[in-house]
């Protein structure tokens, strides 16, 4: 396959060209959600024209390769350390678009800290965090994502709640903060959700590009070999089980109005059971 030669033409309309920024084949498993999600940031920054001043900031799990699959320049991090990373990075040049690339291992666990800290300074950065709910790379351990009940290497019974806690929802919870500017979640569960998707990712970027500060997506994605599942099968518990516990949507747009309604500091205490 040639790159940015079309891939698929019909009745003289080019339906799908590859990008000039997707540089090389990826290595993911067969029905891995990586490679759409790498397909969609390299489309969309494109798109955007930004493709030769963008930064990644790759971090530590299936995706420590990403810097092979999409030519930009790249640093990689240390694992769940690329938004305080991408912090250095966009400080000392706040002319670049910069982003980090994270799975949930090491953006929910390895990493809590340093996500929570960067959205709530608002750094004028983008994360797109891709979250499978299981640590692919080691060998599909439980992760803070992985649902209720759901079998993984490290919690073979399902994962109990009574002792290792409900999953966390990390977008939800960072678009509390007024520092985050722009929340969303999507998947790549089928085609008009990976279509949403990009919006969102276009989205997060121009939250950046308009210097306005934290920006995140999550997109909920497949690990059909840690799930013990085909890829067809790992698409249709995605789209069902993964999507019922996990809400598509965006959670925060600041600029346009969308925001989580919060008490107001020093406003009197309401209590939500008033009225009762
Ligand atoms: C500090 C540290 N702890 C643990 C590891 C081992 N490790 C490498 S990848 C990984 C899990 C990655 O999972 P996730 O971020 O969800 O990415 P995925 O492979 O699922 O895309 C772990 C625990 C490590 N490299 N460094
Ligand atoms: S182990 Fe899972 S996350 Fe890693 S490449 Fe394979 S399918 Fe993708
Ligand atoms: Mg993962």
């Amino acid at each position: 396959m040639t790159v940015g030669e079309p891939l698929v033409e019909q009745e003289g309309r080019t339906v799908y060209r590859r990008p000039q920024l997707l540089s090389n084949p990826t290595s993911y498993c067969p029905g891995c959600g990586h490679g759409i999600v790498h397909r969609l940031v390299a489309e969309v920054l494109e798109e955007l024209g930004v493709g030769g001043k963008t930064i990644l900031v790759g971090s530590v799990g299936c995706s420590v390769f990403a810097y092979d699959f999409l030519a930009l320049d790249s640093v990689e991090s240390p694992h769940g350390r690329a938004p305080a990373v991408a912090t250095g990075v966009k400080r000392v040049r706040p002319d670049r678009v910069v982003f980090t690339y994270q799975g949930d291992g090491d953006l929910a666990a390895i990493g809590t800290a340093e996500i929570v800290h960067a959205a709530a300074r608002g750094e004028r950065i983008t994360v797109i965090f891709v979250n499978n709910g299981i640590y692919g790379m080691t060998g599909g351990q439980m992760a803070p994502t992985t649902l209720a009940g759901q079998q993984t290497t490290s919690s073979p019974r399902g994962r109990d709640v009574a002792t290792q806690g409900y999953p966390l929802p990390v977008t939800e919870m960072l678009s509390l903060l007024p520092g985050v500017q722009y929340a969303a979640r999507g998947s790549v569960a089928d085609p008009a959700l990976v279509g949403k998707t990009r919006a969102a990712i276009r989205r997060a970027f121009e939250v950046q590009l308009e210097d306005r500060g934290f920006s995140i997506v999550e997109v909920l994605s497949t690990c059909p070999v840690g799930w013990g599942l085909t890829p067809v099968e790992a698409m249709e518990r995605l789209r069902t089980t993964v999507m019922d516990a996990y809400p598509v949507g965006t959670f925060v747009d600041r600029a346009r109005g969308i925001a989580p309604s919060l008490p107001t500091p020093g406003a009197p205490h309401r209590s939500v059971t008033e009225g009762f």
